[in-house]
């Protein structure tokens, strides 16, 4: 009996970490920063999670952050169509297919987050993830990869 709670310890233990690598947490400021510009995850998760977490003040139709996951390529075209959409649609134009993920628009105090498949992306490549709100990816972007 006691060597069989053991055993369940240790595979609950061992899920929390394969769980934990593939969920990474992001802060963005009223600053209009992210917290880091680099994110990556093991190729072994079949989804990420990505928690943005804006820790500023200020209310998203002032200074709201998102995080978008792309190509580096794609990036600029995104970014001026999420524009002309405005923030009802999340400053992205809805069902655009070069978004890879996207969590919604949030003001200060609020926290979202986004889950993807990443059955799509490869190790090789470099993602670029970014801030749509207009301007801010000038400020708020980064490099996402699988390893
Ligand atoms: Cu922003």
């Amino acid at each position: 009996m006691k060597k069989l709670i053991l055993s369940f310890a240790l595979l609950l233990s061992a899920n929390a970490a394969y769980a934990d690598e593939c969920t990474l947490n992001i802060d963005a400021t009223d600053m209009m920063q992210f917290s880091t510009k680099t994110l990556s995850a093991p190729k072994s998760c079949k989804k990420v999670t990505v928690k943005l977490n804006h820790v500023g003040k200020l209310p998203a139709n002032v200074m709201g952050h998102n995080w978008v996951l792309s190509t580096e390529q794609n990036m600029q075209g995104i970014i001026t169509d999420g524009n002309a959409a405005g923030l009802s649609n999340q400053y992205l134009k809805p069902n655009d297919s070069r978004v890879l993920a996207a969590t919604d628009i949030i003001g200060g105090g609020k926290t979202t987050e986004v889950t993807f498949d990443t059955s799509g992306l490869t190790a090789e490549t470099d993602y670029t993830y970014f801030c749509s709100f207009p301007g801010h990816y000038a400020m708020m972007k980064g490099t996402f990869t699988l390893k």
